[in-house]
């Protein structure tokens, strides 16, 4: 099957995803994979708030590249303003004015804090100013504080009441994507994680969020790899909108192209079309679905420079299967002491892009990249 596809590959016409930016982090800072959260930790991408100026950044991006989708991570406890499901807010001390002494009593289950959620709005504004969609990342990897969100942890009725407050504050945005969850991983079942991710979109399309697109996160740190073979995509195609259509119900993918798929080395090992991309366009397209690939990314190296450009040509020209793709990360990581950094170099109004962001994430799109001159499709499954 997959080499009879192969066959078919043929140098096609340009094309682009609809969809192209960078993740843009630091709200999320402190949160580990065990969905624990050191609020002190986190690190707001606005100069207002202390941070490095993430706003002029998605400016730069929007304007000078064209980008036109950015992410943006925040933990649940930060959304909160409380480290705690069951109720005492967090009063730990916080720079930058982020977090004042909380006295209330915010839990998983309680309202959004006024503050933090809109310090996180500040973001999303500045996002949205872009003219670029902007995906509201809860970056709790399944979990709150070591606990499977509907598998022993907090419950889904707590998840959904975070997610209908923050459809109801971005309901009227048709720029908004709900990321409902980021990389949930070592999920026993992916039946009940699927009821999981129903809930949230029940309470978003509930809460008057009708059209805007949401992202259904899977296993594996939603690895695009096995999104098909360890049961992600299976049970995740069952999740439905109110009238019960999958209308912009996105699948939401990841994958790192260094050895171990875990995104921290400067090199990479492989463009993985033909292990992950590929398969997985063609489940995608055979069920009429589609994903984004909202992380990804490489050192500034010349083996990413190469896979990482290859990549995106191939997600690029396959936008029956792909809506898009988002880099990993510029935001409040340094621009020269990160491997996987595409924070870019200056300041507002004198921008200079990381390597792989000019010649992959951009120039993958102008016609400018390593690996224009030799794009792929499938022509034909
Ligand atoms: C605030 O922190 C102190 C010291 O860590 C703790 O004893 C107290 O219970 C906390 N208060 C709340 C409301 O969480
Ligand atoms: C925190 O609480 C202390 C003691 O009540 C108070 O002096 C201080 O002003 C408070 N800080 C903020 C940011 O509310
Ligand atoms: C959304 O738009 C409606 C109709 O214009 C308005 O009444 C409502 O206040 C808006 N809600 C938000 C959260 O912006
Ligand atoms: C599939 O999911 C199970 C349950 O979370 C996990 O233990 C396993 O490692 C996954 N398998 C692969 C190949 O990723
Ligand atoms: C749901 O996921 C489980 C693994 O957790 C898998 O065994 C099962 O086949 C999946 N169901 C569907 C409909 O894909
Ligand atoms: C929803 O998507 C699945 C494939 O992911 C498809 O089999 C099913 O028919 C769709 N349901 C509706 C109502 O469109
Ligand atoms: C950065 O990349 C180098 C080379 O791949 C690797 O040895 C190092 O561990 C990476 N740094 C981090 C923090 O992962
Ligand atoms: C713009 O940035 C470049 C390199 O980062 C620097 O050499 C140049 O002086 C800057 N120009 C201005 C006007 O700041
Ligand atoms: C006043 C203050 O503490 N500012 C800090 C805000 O956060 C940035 C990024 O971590 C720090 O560099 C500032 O010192």
């Amino acid at each position: 099957m997959l080499l009879f596809t192969l066959s078919l590959l043929i140098t096609a016409a340009y094309a682009v995803s609809p969809l192209a930016g960078v993740n843009i982090a630091g709200f999320d800072f402190g949160v580990d994979i065990t969905g624990t959260a050191n609020l002190a930790s986190a690190d707001p991408p606005l100069t207002a708030l202390g941070g490095s100026d993430g706003a002029a950044q998605m400016s730069h991006f929007a304007k000078q590249d064209s980008l036109n989708l950015f992410r943006l991570p925040v933990s649940w406890q930060f959304l909160i303003n409380s480290q705690s499901l069951t109720g005492s807010a967090n009063n730990g001390t916080m720079t930058n004015g982020t977090m004042g002494n909380a006295t209330h009593t915010n839990s998983a289950a309680g309202a959004l804090d006024a503050t933090n959620s809109n310090n996180y709005d500040q973001l999303v504004q500045a996002c949205l100013a872009t003219g670029a969609h902007c995906i509201i990342d809860v970056h709790n990897y399944a979990r709150f504080n070591n606990e499977i969100i509907g598998q022993g942890g907090p419950s889904n009725e707590e998840f959904a009441n975070l997610w209908s407050q923050i459809a109801a504050k971005y309901k009227n945005e048709t720029n908004i994507v709900f990321g409902i969850m980021n990389e949930p991983h070592n999920i026993p079942d992916m039946k009940i994680w699927a009821a999981t991710v129903q809930a949230a979109v029940t309470a978003i399309r509930t809460a008057g969020a009708t059209t805007q697109m949401i992202l259904l996160p899977g296993n594996d740190f939603t690895g695009a790899q096995t999104f098909v073979s360890n049961g992600s995509a299976g049970n995740l195609s069952n999740v439905h909108n109110l009238d019960g259509s999958n209308t912009s119900l996105i699948f939401d993918v990841h994958k790192y192209l260094d050895a171990d798929g875990s995104g921290q080395a400067l090199d990479c090992s492989s463009n993985h079309i033909t292990d992950t991309f590929m398969p997985l366009a063609m489940f995608l397209v055979a069920n009429k679905r589609q994903a984004i690939l909202s992380e990804t990314g490489g050192g500034n190296s010349a083996s990413c420079l190469t896979d990482l450009c290859n990549t995106l040509t191939f997600i690029n020209a396959n936008t029956d299967a792909y809506m898009g793709y988002v880099g990993w990360a510029a935001g409040g990581f340094s621009p020269t002491n990160y491997n996987l950094t595409m924070t870019p170099i200056g300041s507002a109004g004198n921008f200079t892009d990381q390597p792989i962001v000019k010649q992959c994430l951009v120039g993958t799109r102008m016609g400018g990249g390593i690996a224009s001159k030799k794009r792929m499709v499938r022509k034909t499954l």
